[in-house]
């Protein structure tokens, strides 16, 4: 089974999609995360990944689409795993459904506007091992070390500033906020409350793992 998980700027789709795939072990593939070490390089396709980011548009679809299906076809995904932030648009829903017939599930995490700007602001991630925490909301148990592998590297987005979430709200509201009607009318769409804190989504996460 596929699960794709679906959601505005900062509804936590990164932060759950490590929780969920780590609870049903299965792959937890982050096209964000992707993009974001290809826009490290100084190759053409990095320069041009990373000129999207920065102003908060979509990177374009041929682009992403050829990295989810040389990812897709690999062994490792061939049992399914958990889709983070991919399809974004109707151009990649149709690209995606032209090579996959395994069963598609989509979880959409249903959060505010207010609470995801302030979410996207906190921001920072280790950098060595990709946890995700918030100035906010929770900072790592002991100062500047994180939990999960004791590093003391952090960083902050390049794209989490106030103007770009902006440009990156807009750009989920025209492109990918029509997908959840189309989800939803097949038939393959579970809702969650991401308004909560993590644990409550957690929470509401796991009981609807039950019904997906
Ligand atoms: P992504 O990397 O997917 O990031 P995101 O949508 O901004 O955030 P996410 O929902 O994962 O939030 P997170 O868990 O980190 O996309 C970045 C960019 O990549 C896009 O703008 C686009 O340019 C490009 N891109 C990605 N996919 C693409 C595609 N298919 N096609 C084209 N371009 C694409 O949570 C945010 C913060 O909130 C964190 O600090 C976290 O700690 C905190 N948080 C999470 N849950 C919380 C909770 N319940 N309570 C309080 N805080 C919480």
């Amino acid at each position: 089974m596929i699960i794709i998980l679906i959601g505005s700027p900062g509804s936590g789709k990164g932060t759950q999609g490590r929780f969920l795939a780590n609870k049903l072990g299965i792959p937890h593939l982050s096209i964000g995360d992707m993009l974001r070490k290809i826009a490290k390089s100084s190759s053409k396709d990095g320069v041009l990944v990373n000129n999207y980011m920065t102003e908060g548009k979509l990177v374009p679809s041929e682009v992403v689409n050829g990295i989810i299906k040389k990812i897709l076809s690999t062994k490792e995904y061939k049992n399914g795993c958990l889709l983070d932030g991919y399809p974004r648009n109707i151009e990649q829903v149709q690209f995606l459904e032209g090579f996959i017939n395994k069963n598609i599930k989509v979880i959409y995490f249903d959060v505010d506007n207010q609470i995801m700007t302030k979410r996207i602001l906190g921001r920072f991630t280790c950098s060595n091992c990709g946890e995700i925490y918030n100035t906010y909301y929770f900072k790592p148990k002991v100062d500047q070390v994180c939990d999960v592998c004791n590093s003391s590297d952090f960083s902050y987005r390049n794209d989490d500033d106030e103007q770009t979430i902006n440009k990156r709200i807009q750009e989920y509201n025209k492109e990918t906020q029509p997908l959840i009607e189309y989800y939803k009318s097949q038939g393959r769409l579970y809702t969650v409350n991401a308004n909560k804190d993590k644990e409550a989504v957690e929470v509401a996460l796991e009981a609807l793992l039950k019904r997906v």
